[in-house]
């Protein structure tokens, strides 16, 4: 492939002002993951690697893009963008020990092939689902923006990637807040086997553009000259005036998708056509007929490239294979954080629930510079329950961001503002609308820090909860979609004075936190709280009522239904456990009240089936077996949606039923 001459280019190349030394950079940076993947194409075939996804004749794109950015600016490449890696001169033993899964990779044997980012060479590689990539380079930007920074980050999807939501999301929220990010489409005709025409309608992706808002071009993505020289005026000018940019690279995918799955489904004559315009032949052939390239300088680089990849293919091979140690791995899950315990002030005012969750946001964005709080409708109209009202005037328009309807992009905004050094609150209109932003949460966010040591630290806002005649879609109470994705903090207070301190908590810890807010609650509890800021400890549950005969374990609004029945039932010998964090979880203290008091009942707003009420129980059955007197009693809401009719809501949810269950296990 490499040692045909062709009559003359089929690709117009136009060095202008370019150097000798930047030309044949070019060409030594295109020939380099040429020559690394051609002889992963001969591991593969002897059965040395697993997989390989091939950028083959798509070289030009990466080198020409990652030579145009500056090495401190953020790429966030695909899954055909070798170029990315080797042109910001990552060690070569250490990528293939990525790929074979082996500890001087990047992600400790966790994450496959190019699923990865290193904070070193300013890589942020992708997850599998394409898409989310592009919300994370808004967050970079916007960093980037925020500390007047001048940079830019450049983000590459496929074409088919362009059809996911994530895509329109991220580029609408980089027109509506002058993001610097460069949008990078590489058009190589095929997502997997759909061509272009099954993919999308309109002629030329870079129309798109247009109806963002936002300036787009058309590049050749098979001519090198012309992808360094246009991105390098594209990337200064956006450097000098922040604004997003889409780039569509024409080009083609000259192998399968990945290379077990072939080609057979691509016309040969459109192999044929592509196969003239490959991005080396044709730039070594111009080289050498300027007389930029000689035989004697090609050989000197290709046994330079051929002894770099031998030699680290040598150590790669040579290294063990990843130690498996379950501690190594449970560990490496959250990032580290040491709670540091601020006590509360003595000095206390009478306040509801939304006040108390007010006042942690105002002080967490005084107390921390570089926390960004994004969400629909919190600037100006102070959000639709009120809780940031007046912040805008205190912290400007910069810090207290509106934001377009896009959960999914702004969560992947969140990420990429953790990435560069910031903090994120995300609040979510209502917690529902999370299903919107789901993929980047359990997907990016919560599995990270195990993937490549990266933290998010995001703080997600969920009002939540029925009781408010509000509907299937304003109601639920959904923290069971997060508690079991290992790597999310999940704490749901009930009181005011817990929701301050917990907050506070939730903006020092580094992890990614699902807040769960009661919105029954907002404006029904008030408690006397400390005026001044304190933290309160995830992890820790609360006893509300000290009783040795039975145990009822709750959260949330389930505290305040579990207080209304024990008053109406005039039973004072319950110990009412409020857990206040679901994730971490107070064990210990669950089983200490279960062990003393041998009968449990779990309360939870949630449908029981899947609920957090059933592993509690199912915990309880597994570790206090032997103290029960009981069977382990669950109450929930019925199995259906939430309803909105007032009589049908209250007939869903459980607090008519937990004064009978409880009634039952009292006297079992
Ligand atoms: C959300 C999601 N849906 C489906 C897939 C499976 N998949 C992986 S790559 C791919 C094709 C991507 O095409 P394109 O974005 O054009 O990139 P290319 O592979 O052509 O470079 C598909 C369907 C996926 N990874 N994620």
């Amino acid at each position: 492939m490499l040692t045909g001459k062709t009559k003359s280019p089929a690709i117009d190349y136009h060095k202008k002002d370019l150097s000798n030394e930047i030309l044949l950079d070019l060409y030594a940076s295109m020939l380099k993951p040429r020559m690394i993947e051609e002889k992963m194409l001969i591991l593969l075939r002897q059965g040395k690697i697993s997989k390989w996804f091939s950028g083959i004749g798509q070289e030009a794109i990466s080198v020409g893009v990652t030579r145009a950015m500056q090495n401190d600016e953020y790429i966030l490449p695909m899954h055909r963008n070798l170029g990315v890696f080797t042109s910001r001169n990552i060690p070569l033993n250490r990528l293939f020990s990525q790929w074979q899964g082996k500890a001087s990779g990047f992600t400790k044997g966790r994450d496959r092939s190019f699923h990865f980012g290193t904070q070193e060479y300013k890589i942020v590689g992708m997850i599998s689902h394409l898409g989310p990539q592009l919300g994370v380079a808004d967050g970079i930007s916007l960093a980037h923006k925020l500390r007047k920074e001048n940079k830019l980050s450049a983000v590459f999807t496929g074409e088919g990637g362009t059809s996911e939501g994530d895509f329109h999301e991220a580029l609408n929220i980089a027109a509506v807040w002058d993001l610097p990010v460069l949008f990078c489409i590489e058009n190589n005709g095929y997502g997997l086997s759909t061509p272009t025409e099954e993919q999308y309608r309109c002629k030329d992706l870079a129309e798109r553009g247009a109806g963002y808002g936002i300036e787009s071009h058309i590049i050749d993505g098979n001519n090198i000259l012309e992808i360094f020289s246009r991105i390098s005026e594209i990337t200064d000018s956006i450097r000098e005036n922040p604004k997003p940019v889409l780039i569509e690279f024409k080009t083609f995918r000259m192998r399968g998708h990945e290379e077990a799955s072939g080609t057979k489904y691509v016309p040969q004559e459109l192999m044929e056509e592509w196969e003239k315009k490959d991005p080396i032949m044709n730039y070594e052939q111009y080289l050498f007929e300027e007389g930029i390239l000689t035989e004697a300088k090609k050989e000197e680089f290709v046994s330079s490239i051929s002894k770099e990849i031998e030699e680290n293919l040598k150590l790669a091979f040579d290294e063990s294979g990843i130690e498996s140690n379950v501690n190594n791995e449970l560990n490496d899950i959250y990032e580290d954080f040491k709670y540091q315990e601020v006590s509360p002030s003595l000095k206390t005012e009478n306040i509801r629930f939304v006040d108390a969750v007010s006042q942690a946001l105002k002080e967490s964005v005084r107390k921390h510079n570089n926390l960004v709080l994004m969400g629909q409708d919190i600037a100006d109209y102070g959000g639709v329950f009120k809780i940031t009202e007046g912040f805008m005037e205190e912290f400007g328009r910069e810090r207290i961001r509106n934001t377009p309807i896009c959960e999914s992009a702004v969560v992947g905004t969140a990420m990429g503002l953790s990435i560069n050094g910031m903090k994120a609150m995300v609040e979510m209109q209502f917690s529902d609308f999370v299903s919107s932003g789901f993929n980047p949460i359990v997907n990016y966010l919560a599995k990270v820090k195990y993937r490549w040591n990266q933290n998010a630290d995001v703080v997600l806002r969920m009002p939540c909860g029925g009781g408010v005649g509000a509907g299937p879609f304003h109601s639920q109470t959904n923290e069971a979609w997060f508690t079991k994705i290992p790597g999310l903090k999940v704490v749901y207070p009930a009181f005011p004075y817990d929701a301050k301190g917990l907050l506070n908590t939730a903006f020092n810890d580094p992890n990614p936190v699902m807040f769960f807010e009661h919105k029954a609650l907002y404006r029904s509890v008030r408690q006397d709280v400390p005026v001044d800021y304190y933290t309160l400890p995830f992890g820790k549950a609360s006893r509300i009522k000290e009783g040795s005969e039975v145990s009822i374990i709750t959260y949330g609004a389930g505290v305040h239904w579990a207080l209304e029945v024990l008053g109406e039932m005039d039973y004072d010998k319950a110990d009412l456990i409020d857990l206040r964090s679901l994730q971490p979880l107070d064990i210990d203290t669950i089983c200490e009240s279960v062990t003393k008091t041998g009968k449990a009942l779990v309360l939870t707003e949630d449908s029981l089936f899947g609920s957090f009420a059933s592993e509690i129980a199912a915990m309880i059955s597994e570790n206090c077996f032997e103290s029960l007197d009981a069977p382990v009693a669950r109450v929930g809401s019925l199995e259906t949606p939430i309803p909105f009719a007032q009589n049908l809501e209250k007939q869903y949810l459980p607090i008519d039923r937990l004064h009978k269950k409880l009634q039952d296990l009292i006297e079992y």
